[in-house]
Formats: C-alpha cells, structure tokens, sequence
C-alpha cells in the first residue's frame, strides 16, 4: 500500500494524509486483542450461520445491522482502542468523537464494496476521518481495502468531488451510495487509468481515510469471510451529522 507509516511520527502521518488522502499504519493495535475479537465474532456468527467446512457462505450476513456485537467489549475495545483516540487526537488537535454506529461488515465469496468517498454517507464536520481496521489476515483475495492516491484533491478528481463528492445518500454505507462498481468507468471519468494502492493487511494493522478520497475493496474470492470495520471519527467540537444520535469520546481513564 506504499504510504506506510509509524504511528507515531505525527508529522509524517500528517503529511501522508494530506498528499495522499489515506495513510497505513502496519501493527499498529495490539495483535492478540484484534484476534480476541475476531473469534467471539466468528463464534456469534457461526451460532447463527452453521456453516459446513468448505461449504458455501451466506451471501448476506448483515453482521453491519449486529450492532450489539460491535458493542461488545472485546469488540467495541478494538474498534474504538484507545490507540485510536490517542492518535486521532493529536492528529485533528482536539478532542475526537466517533459514532457509536460501526460499519461492521462479514463480506462472504463474491462480495464486495463498490468505488466511493465516505463523505456521501456521513456529513457534518469536513474534517470527519475513517479509521478501517481489518480482523485478522486480510489478504487482496479476500477483499482488501483499494485507494485511489491524491483523489481527495488532484485537480483531474474535481468534478467527481464537486458533483458526486458532494452529494448525500443513506447512511448504510453498503450498496447506495457507491460512484461505481467497476473501476474501469473511473478511468473513463478521469480520462487516464487510474492508480490503485493495496497490500495484503495483517491483524493490527490501520488505514486512516480522508472523507474525501476514492476507494474500494477487492472481490473476496477466496471462501473465507473478510471481517472488517470502518469506523468514524471527528474533531467533538465539529458539526455532528444529526442523523447520528449517538457519539463516544474517550474518558481519562481509558487513555
Ligand atoms: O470494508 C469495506 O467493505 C468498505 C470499507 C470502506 O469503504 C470504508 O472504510 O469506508
């Protein structure tokens, strides 16, 4: 994924997110707490989705409307480790707040989350970052997060901010709201191929987003579920989107 960095040199991570509009942080939460919450989560899901050994997936899991498993403690932990506030916090320069709402997701064979920003489903504060954070091994071929470099603000990606960047859809965050599936039509828009920056993610590892920039997963092709997380996270003195009743921030004690 190239644009990778060390949590804790601020000014590079500060710097990357600028450029770039996303920056990776390899190792950054403790290993042995992601696989905690990774297997209560496969636990809880094959209660409900007894699954044969090499059989076939649900397609839908809906593990994003399981919003009492991401509040879990091993889970809610993780999502919202305080790790995370830590560098939020320094990163935005004040006190961060994320919703209580996760993105969630166990995306089976075949599926996949088309090209989009993350500033179309969720508004209020323009500095609104996203934390993705995968469960466990995630290589391409299960579905690994895909960015598009400096589309938050190359000149070439101006009109797909200022028309598609720029409107509101459902707050879901699955299937509406997405620019396209194909990447190929972004190319057409743009007038040039378009680069994609990837890598196979590992437990721990972070992606910080910017609102406004590009990207995808891959097809999870293999017959695992890919199970991961995009979390949100704003400056708590920023305007809200009022369509999100509910924000955490961080107590002292957690720190
Ligand atoms: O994990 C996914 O399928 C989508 C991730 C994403 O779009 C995001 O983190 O904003």
């Amino acid at each position: 994924m190239a644009n990778f960095c060390d949590g804790d040199d601020l000014a590079n991570v500060t710097s990357r997110l600028d450029s770039d509009g996303y920056v990776f942080i390899r190792n950054f939460l403790p290993q042995d707490e992601v696989q905690e919450a990774l297997d209560f989560l496969v636990e809880n899901l094959c209660q409900r989705f007894p699954l044969a050994p090499g059989g076939p997936m649900p397609k839908n899991i809906g593990l994003i409307r399981r919003q009492d498993l991401a509040a879990a403690e091993t889970v809610r932990r993780v999502l919202e480790h305080h790790k995370i506030y830590n560098l939020l916090r320094r990163l935005l320069g004040q006190e961060v707040v994320t919703p209580e709402f996760k993105w969630l997701r166990a995306v089976g064979t075949g599926q996949f989350t088309g090209v989009h920003s993350d500033r179309v489903f969720l508004q209020g504060s323009d500095r609104m970052l996203t934390v993705w954070i995968p469960l466990g091994y995630t290589p391409l071929e299960q579905g690994a997060l895909l960015v598009v470099p400096g589309s938050h603000k190359l000149p070439e990606f101006q009109e797909i901010q200022r028309t598609y960047g720029s409107s509101q859809v459902g707050a879901d965050g699955t299937q509406s709201g997405w620019l396209c599936e194909d990447p190929g039509q972004l190319d057409k828009a743009v007038g040039r191929k378009v680069v994609w920056r990837t890598t196979h993610f590992c437990s721990g590892d972070i992606v910080i987003l910017d609102s406004r920039v590009l990207h995808m997963t891959a097809t999870n092709t293999t017959k695992e579920m890919r199970i991961s997380c995009d979390t949100r996270w704003q400056p708590r003195g920023d305007r809200r989107d009022p369509r999100v009743s509910n924000w955490h921030q961080q107590f002292p004690d957690e720190e």
